[in-house]
């Protein structure tokens, strides 16, 4: 039976990334739901859609108020609710979702919104709305998981760029872990672009932003919808029948061998967007081919999420391999793994480092497709950036009285170490990976209660 996942979206980008999320999994259970016979007024019997055991991981079904009774697996849709938190500290984007397509998903208490916005300002959120709200994001938080029958994980999206997301959603994440210690927290936290190219140029102080939480054109709505089939093809394998079935907390515990270590980059093939919808099929070629096309792609620089090097040049810790598609043999995927274990770089002690996940049902655009998560030291890249564009500001103290409104001077510099702890560590492995055959107890350190984070 699937387990319950609660989702919190925090802020602008946050809610954003939640509708596209939310659209795309309502379609996605739409296109493979089931019709039951349910009793009909006088006795008579009528067809209507069933709320499935597939469909309770993200939405909860009841009668429609007054009697607002839950409904289990196997009863008619009538009151279907995304299992969701809306937070943020402007009314906009929350209030457009409550009057927009989507708008019978969530109840108005399913949302907390203040009028004015962190103003780009991540210790405004974290500090200034964080002890204003926490109390109230608990209480939120609660209604949802609640009714849960075996909450299993919640899912944070949010920005690392502005003041509410990146501010107030750690406030959140660690409100998570101190209430709900069993529970994984999966963040999804998009950064500013490298270059400062894109749609985050407006953000002259997100590195100040960003750091604190880690101790592109072409439009959000396309990059939202990549998320969003992130976030359902990861879940897909625990929500639908398959050959191979993970679950979140497999993920976790195979994917992040030590605590601090816990970046997941990802990579999806084909990478299909509104823009480029009619390219890139892959039809007619047996599964054999087509999977290891599939895994070439998703090791390269191109279809890989976050502005890196390739993933096939770095030094790889773990990684999960998630394949969607009717009929995809277990041991097409099998061989690319072992083709992976000879050519990939990874530490000794991880060569079997490899979790998969193969699902029958597939991705709404592509009959077969595939989803990578690597834990690497290419993630070195994008922190050293971050650390960059930070430092440059740092040095003259620019724009830092905003922040110490609201919080201590010191917590920059504690930031600062807690990234180079976090850089090092990646390093440190990486280099054993590299060569030093060095044998490391600290891999059945898992921290069983731990976060993962996918970042874009
Ligand atoms: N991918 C994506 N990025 C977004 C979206 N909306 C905003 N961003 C990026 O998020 C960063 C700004 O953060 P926001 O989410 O707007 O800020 P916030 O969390 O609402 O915080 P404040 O407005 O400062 O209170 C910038 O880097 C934007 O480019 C979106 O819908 N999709
Ligand atoms: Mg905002």
């Amino acid at each position: 039976m699937p387990r319950e996942i609660v989702t919190l979206q925090v802020g602008q980008c946050g809610n954003q990334l939640g509708r596209a999320f939310w659209h795309r999994s309502l379609h996605e259970h739409a296109a493979n739901a089931t019709t039951s016979s349910f009793p009909g007024p006088g006795g008579s019997s009528r067809t209507a859609s069933q709320f499935s055991d597939s469909m309770s991981t993200f939405f909860s079904n009841s009668n429609p108020p007054p009697s607002g009774k839950p409904l289990a697996p196997g009863s008619e849709i009538l009151d279907l609710k995304a299992r969701a938190c809306l937070i943020d500290t402007e009314d906009g984007v929350v209030s457009e979702t409550l009057r927009g397509p989507l708008r019978d998903l969530f109840a108005s208490r399913q949302t907390l919104h203040d009028v004015s916005g962190a103003g780009n300002n991540w210790a405004h959120g974290y500090h200034g709305y964080g002890d204003r709200y926490e109390e109230a994001i608990a209480e939120l938080v609660r209604s949802q998981a609640e009714p849960c029958d075996s909450l299993q994980s919640f899912f944070l999206m949010h920005s690392l760029g502005g003041g509410t997301g990146s501010g107030l959603g750690t406030r959140v994440l660690q409100l998570l872990a101190d209430e709900y210690r069993g529970v994984y927290r999966f963040a999804t936290s998009v950064l500013p672009s490298k270059d400062g190219k894109g749609g985050d140029s407006d953000v002259v102080v997100a590195p100040y932003n960003t750091r604190p939480q880690v101790g592109a054109g072409g439009g959000f709505d396309d990059m939202n919808d990549v998320v969003a089939r992130l976030l359902t093809d990861l879940t897909a394998s625990m929500r639908f029948p398959g050959q191979l079935n993970t679950d979140l907390n497999e993920i976790t515990t195979n994917l992040v061998p030590f605590p601090r270590l816990h970046y997941l980059v990802p990579s999806l093939a084909p990478i299909k967007t509104k823009a480029t919808a009619s390219h890139g099929s892959r039809g007619g070629m047996n599964s054999a081919v087509q999977v290891k096309a599939l895994v070439r792609d998703c090791f390269g620089a191109d279809n890989c999420l976050v502005s890196t090097n390739p993933i096939r040049d770095s030094t790889v810790i773990a990684c999960g391999i998630f394949v969607r598609g009717k009929g995809v043999p277990v041991s097409d995927v099998n061989a690319n793994v072992a083709r992976l274990q000879n050519e990939l770089r990874m530490p000794s002690w991880n060569r079997e480092g490899f979790k998969i996940g193969l699902c029958e049902v597939p991705a709404l655009e592509n009959n077969v497709s595939m989803m990578t998560l690597s834990n690497s030291d290419v993630i070195n890249d994008v922190f050293g950036s971050v650390s960059d564009r930070f430092n440059k500001l740092w040095r003259r103290k620019a724009m830092v009285h905003h922040y110490t409104q609201y919080c201590e001077e010191a917590e920059f510099s504690e930031s600062i170490e807690s990234l180079a702890g976090v850089m090092e560590e990646y390093a440190t492995v990486g280099q054993r990976g590299r060569g030093a055959d060095t044998k490391d107890e600290r891999i059945w350190d898992v921290n069983r209660s731990g976060a993962g984070r996918v970042l874009f």
